[in-house]
């Protein structure tokens, strides 16, 4: 009677494990088939085999290297060089290029750089790419890939060594608006198809823009955003944040940290890609609901950075725009806006 008991109490057992199984089991799949799209599966099974990824985050010198001894007491004071969430805001006198050279150099890394250059702006192609040549990443493996509708018009700029260019033909649009939101949609696809496997960070880049000084590994990080120039000394009230709470984009008075340029994203491979794909999900929203933030896809980037913080800021020397004379805290021009006759390049006003 007692080994009945005893068997009756094990198949009990046996048959509630069973069924505690089977409701996790089917708790698990209909979460992911909700939450993880097998794309996303795919994709994240694919990051998590590149190991190495990680080993950027190391900030390894060389035994030995000698530098400049950094001051905790003497440093720039007329402007803020850290977040209140902790990042570090790049500015000139900021950072040590030799120091900055020696851990980055060590790291083998290819920076891929996307430049979206359709109707007219293939004329700022040029002065583009061959200002890069002199100022930007020098001494690192970076890869430009040029979206453009003319691929034809895409200048034979020289390159130094250990740089290359691959065109990517896209077509055009009517809408300068289209173009410039559209942008996350291909680097989204960009990265999934091609750069997760070959490239370690991404920079995209404004093409109606000039460097003029020094853009270098100083700017790397995990996600990295840039202060927009014409906004980094007024209150955030005043920032061009979407208002409407029908858009995605949406950020209501009295909140926000900063007003980003939509000019230059960059970071890790995989941190760009998750803000990208963030953004264009909610421009599809935007565009079901038929409503276009008021800056496009750079207020759906201001609304990403102010919930995800960028884990680097760089100032507004390395956005500028070229009709703002110079201000004192800018000490020097790095990359900025070209002056340009808006209603003669754009295909609509
Ligand atoms: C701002 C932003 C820009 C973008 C835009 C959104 C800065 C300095 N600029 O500049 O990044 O967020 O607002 O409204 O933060 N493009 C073409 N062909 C065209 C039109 C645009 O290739 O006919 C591409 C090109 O790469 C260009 C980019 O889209 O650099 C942004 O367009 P824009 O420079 O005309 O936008 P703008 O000046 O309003």
């Amino acid at each position: 009677m007692r080994l009945l008991q005893n068997g009756h109490l094990l198949v009990l057992s046996l048959g509630g494990l069973l069924l505690v199984g089977c409701i996790y089991l089917t708790f698990t799949f209909s979460c992911n088939s909700v939450d993880l799209q097998l794309e996303d599966l795919q994709w994240y099974l694919r990051m998590t085999k590149r190991k190495e990824l990680y080993k950027f985050r190391d900030l390894t010198s060389v035994h030995g290297f000698l530098y400049k001894q950094p001051s905790l007491l003497n440093g720039r004071t007329d402007v803020v060089t850290v977040t209140p969430w902790l990042a570090p805001v790049v500015w000139e006198d900021t950072f040590d290029t030799t120091l900055i050279d020696a851990i980055y150099k060590t790291q083998n890394i290819t920076i891929a750089t996307t430049v979206f250059a359709l109707g007219k702006y293939v004329r700022f192609l040029k002065d583009f790419l061959e200002s890069a040549e002199k100022h930007y990443m020098q001494g690192y493996r970076v890869h430009y890939y040029i979206f453009t509708d003319q691929p034809e018009a895409v200048p034979m700029v020289t390159l130094g060594a250990n740089r290359s260019l691959t065109t990517l033909k896209i077509p055009s649009s009517n809408r300068w608006q289209d173009i410039s939101l559209g942008r996350m949609e291909k680097l989204e696809k960009l990265i999934e198809n091609q750069l997760v496997n070959e490239v370690d960070y991404i920079f995209s880049l404004d093409v109606d823009s000039k460097f003029y000084g020094h853009w270098g590994a100083e700017t790397l990080g995990d996600i990295v955003a840039v202060i927009h120039p014409g906004y980094y000394s007024t209150t955030r009230d005043e920032f061009p944040y979407e208002r409407r709470p029908e858009s995605q984009a949406y950020i209501p008075q009295g909140i926000g940290d900063y007003y980003y340029g939509g000019a230059v994203i960059g970071g890790l491979v995989k941190e760009v890609h998750k803000l990208v794909k963030t953004c264009r999900i909610q421009l599809d929203v935007d565009k079901a609901n038929s409503i276009e933030a008021a800056w496009q896809e750079e207020s759906h980037l201001n609304k990403y950075f102010l919930y995800n913080k960028p884990t680097k800021v760089l100032s507004a020397e390395y956005l500028w725009q070229d009709f703002n004379s110079k201000t004192d805290d800018i000490k020097i021009i790095r990359f900025s806006q070209v002056i340009k006759n808006y209603d003669e390049v754009r295909p609509n006003p």
